[in-house]
C-alpha cells in the first residue's frame, strides 16, 4: 500500500485535468507537488501519480524549480520527474505527458549517459541542489507528482 505525503499547496490554479492545459499556461502556474514516500522505478513512480489523477512534475519553468526548491524535504532524496529521452540519445527531451521540454536544469555534464548506459529518464539529485541528470528508468527513487 502506498503512502503519500502532501508536502505543499502553493498557489491555486488548479485545473480538472492538467494534461489539457496548455504549455505556456502550464510553465506559467505553480502546480501543487506532492511526493510518495516509496522508492520506484520511473515507470511505477509514472503510474503512482496517475493513480491519484497527478502526473509526473514536469517542471517547466525556473518559477516552478525555484517553488520546488524551496518546499522539498530536507532528506536530500532524488525524485523522479516527468522527462525521458526513452526515443533518442540525448539530444530530444520530452515530457511524460509529451511535447519537448522547454526548460531544463541539468547539472554539469548531465545528460550524460554514464559509461555509455542507457539514462532514459530524469532525476532531481537531492544533494546537488535538485538538478537534473539522466540515469536508468529501473532505477528507484522517489516520485514528485504534481497536480
Ligand atoms: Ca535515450
Ligand atoms: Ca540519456
Ligand atoms: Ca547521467
Amino acid at each position: 500500500m502506498l503512502r503519500v505525503l502532501v508536502i505543499l499547496i502553493v498557489s491555486g490554479f488548479v485545473v480538472a485535468d492538467p494534461i489539457k492545459r496548455s504549455t505556456v499556461g502550464r510553465a506559467a502556474c505553480i502546480p501543487e507537488y506532492i511526493v510518495y514516500t516509496d522508492e520506484m522505478t520511473w515507470d511505477d513512480a509514472k503510474a503512482a501519480c496517475e493513480s491519484s489523477s497527478w502526473t509526473l512534475a514536469e517542471i517547466r519553468s525556473q518559477a516552478q524549480r525555484d517553488a520546488l526548491k524551496a518546499i522539498l524535504p530536507a532528506e536530500n532524496n532524488n525524485y523522479w520527474i516527468g522527462v525521458n529521452d526513452v526515443v533518442g540519445d540525448n539530444e530530444n527531451y520530452e515530457y511524460a505527458t509529451g511535447g519537448s521540454v522547454i526548460y531544463t536544469n541539468w547539472l554539469n555534464y548531465e545528460p550524460n549517459n554514464h559509461n555509455g548506459a542507457a539514462e532514459d529518464c530524469v532525476e532531481l539529485r537531492g544533494k546537488k541542489g535538485y538538478g537534473w541528470n539522466d540515469t536508468p528508468c529501473d532505477r528507484k527513487k522517489f516520485p514528485l507528482c504534481e497536480f
